[in-house]
């Protein structure tokens, strides 16, 4: 999802730095100007590297702050939020002092009398930017573990008004999805969860809604899950203009309707202000007397009516 560079560890930081800085070689006039010369341009080079280096993991993790709730969300769960601001910090940090030696020593070399100056401020800059790059190891470690997790994130685009399925395993939903979505879902793995996560799409007059269908997420009691997954669910309603849930009454599903429903009292009372459109499938195997929207996703039947409605709640208002 995020497109993040792979992070280099502290010592590949400095490697990479260093290697292409003992390859510079510049000639001047006399001696000491060729020393000077390919010594300034050492530690330019050295540290252009280092502070570009850490400067584009800066830049590629997205700024959290205007993340949407949603990748917010999952970045708090699966990283810190807070852990991932202080070692960006800690990396702007690191590369201001790299940038602030190579300053001071590029000028010092400049006025410095004989190659033996040149020398030992060459070395002690060497010295002094490695060891700003060692003391953010720790948090090269942790953004390159922190790339890995986000790069697995689910791509859904959160811009784009979004119904989300939910019902208990087996009711239908992703028989449902598949008659609703124009496209092959796509999918993705979801934190904390070995199941995978489907985002379908579908159009109506040139606007586009996607569709999400959650299996092993919003269809089980929410007290069986333990605190890490059960926030990646919730972070779902941060996604949800709309929720469908999915109702089997002929309990072919291997659900009881009780279960079913105690299933939906707890959606009504995490998700909130969220609106939840309840819908009984199966209906070629049962129809009941309620008012609620019904529908067959074997056979196609009532599925229409049932976009229309999401449509009424997904369009622009
Ligand atoms: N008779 C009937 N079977 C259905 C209907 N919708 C789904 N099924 C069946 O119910 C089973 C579970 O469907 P699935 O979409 O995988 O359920 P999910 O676990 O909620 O995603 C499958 O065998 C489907 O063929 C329906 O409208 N009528
Ligand atoms: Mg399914």
């Amino acid at each position: 999802m995020f497109d993040i560079p792979t992070v280099l560890m502290a010592d590949e930081i400095l490697d990479k730095a260093f290697r292409k800085a003992s390859k510079v070689e510049h000639s001047g006039a006399t001696r000491l100007d060729s020393v000077r010369a390919t010594n300034i341009s050492k530690i330019k080079s050295s540290s252009d590297i280092i502070v570009t280096t850490m400067g584009r993991y800066v830049k590629a993790f997205p700024s959290i702050d205007r993340l949407s709730p949603f990748y917010s969300e999952l970045i708090d769960v699966t990283i810190s939020r807070d852990k991932l601001k202080k070692c960006l910090g800690a990396l702007d940090w690191s590369r201001g002092n790299v940038a602030r030696v190579a300053r001071q020593t590029t000028r010092d070399m400049a006025a410095a009398r004989n190659m033996e100056m040149i020398d030992n401020l060459r070395n002690a800059a060497y010295g002094r930017m490695s060891s700003f790059v060692k003391q953010v190891r720790k948090e090269l470690v942790f953004l390159g573990r922190a790339r890995d997790t986000m790069r697995k994130f689910p791509a859904i685009d959160p811009s784009v008004p979004t119904a989300v399925i939910a019902g208990a395993p087996n009711v239908g939903k992703s028989q449902l999805v598949g008659q609703i979505s124009t496209v092959k879902p796509r999918v993705a793995v979801y934190p904390f969860t070995t199941q995978e996560i489907s985002v379908g799409v579908f159009e109506r007059k040139y606007l586009r809604y996607q569709i999400i269908d959650t299996p092993g997420l919003l269809d089980r009691p929410f007290n069986e899950r333990n605190t890490m997954e059960l926030r990646a669910v919730l972070a779902l309603k941060y996604l949800a203009h709309v929720v469908v849930f999915v109702l089997d009454l002929s309990e072919t599903c291997g659900y009881t309707v009780a279960q079913q429903n105690n299933l939906l009292s707890d959606l009504r009372s995490e998700f909130g202000s969220i609106p939840i459109i309840e819908v009984e499938n199966k209906t070629d195997l049962l129809v009941s007397e309620s008012d609620r929207m019904k529908i067959s996703a074997s056979t196609g039947a009532g599925v229409p009516e049932l976009v229309d409605a999401l449509v009424d709640h997904l369009k622009p208002q």
